[in-house]
């Protein structure tokens, strides 16, 4: 017998209310799950299984692109909950461009600058269009650290001053006098709840030195009108398709594969996320 409890549907097509706050905000929070809770919870035990594995030398901030060798994570990635949301902001024709798990640890969790992300992406593709879907791994909030927006801030390359990358997780921020604070938003989310933010927006999270710890993983995403620079970043970055086909004359990486080299390339770069 049912109990009765009706559960929202997970991720799914966005309202026309939801679209337009995300297109005017630069962001959008639901607290509607976004993966089915099997999925979700499978999604989680996958994650502490890699952390649990992580070298001792490497932060947990830092698990960026998993992707690139752990073709499991397409499970999540090209999961038709997910690809609906995102096509609801940038059409049927869908690539994955990156994903990165953000997990900070209870005690002493980094802070994530502000920024914005198409500033470390500077050149890679063509219009800078990047929808990221933030999923709450743990609880997010403001004790804890979660993300923090300030909305409209559409510049995109604002200037930066380096930061402590001991304290960080990125090693510069946006200049102080050009955030306004006082219009920060903060996007607490349970477990399967997510955000949406457009590349180009402002955003960060303070560090977390509560007692319960901090994860979420960014899933990115571009159309595939979005014409992605093979020749100047194709041994950083491989894009992926995941839904639809190409527009824009790209190539698309093999999902079943493990990219082990340009996993090294990464490692060896030192650059961190992004
Ligand atoms: O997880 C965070 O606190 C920041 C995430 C972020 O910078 C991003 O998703 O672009």
């Amino acid at each position: 017998m049912s109990s009765g409890v009706m559960q929202a549907p997970a991720g799914g097509k966005l309202s026309a209310k939801q679209v337009e706050q995300y297109r005017s905000e630069g962001y959008l929070k639901s607290t509607d799950p976004l993966l089915p809770q099997a999925s979700f919870d499978a999604l989680k035990a996958h994650f502490e299984h890699k952390l649990a594995n992580l070298p001792p030398d490497q932060r947990p901030e830092s698990m960026d692109v998993p992707h690139f060798n752990d073709p499991k994570l397409f499970t999540w990635l090209f999961a038709p909950q997910v690809l609906d949301v995102v096509e609801s902001i940038i059409g049927p024709d869908i690539a994955l461009f990156s994903s990165h798990f953000i997990c900070k640890p209870k005690g002493n969790g980094k802070k994530v600058p502000w920024h914005e992300d198409s500033y470390y992406w500077k050149g890679m593709m063509e219009p800078m269009e990047v929808c990221t879907v933030w999923l709450a791994i743990d609880p997010s909030t403001k004790e804890n650290g979660c993300m923090k927006v300030i909305p409209r801030t559409f510049h995109g390359y604002s200037d930066y001053d380096p930061v402590d990358p001991e304290k960080n997780v990125f090693p510069t921020e946006i200049k102080k006098h050009m955030v306004d604070e006082a219009r920060q938003v903060y996007l607490e989310l349970q477990p399967n709840q997510y955000s949406l933010h457009d590349g180009r927006l402002m955003h960060g999270s303070d560090p977390n030195t509560s007692s319960i710890r901090r994860t979420g993983y960014t899933m990115r995403y571009i159309s595939t009108r979005v014409k992605f620079n093979h020749e100047k970043f194709g041994q950083w970055q491989n894009i992926y398709l995941a839904r639809g086909k190409d527009h824009a004359g790209n190539k698309y990486a093999d999902p079943t594969k493990s990219y082990d080299e340009i996993a090294r390339t990464r490692e060896k770069s030192g650059r961190k996320g992004h």
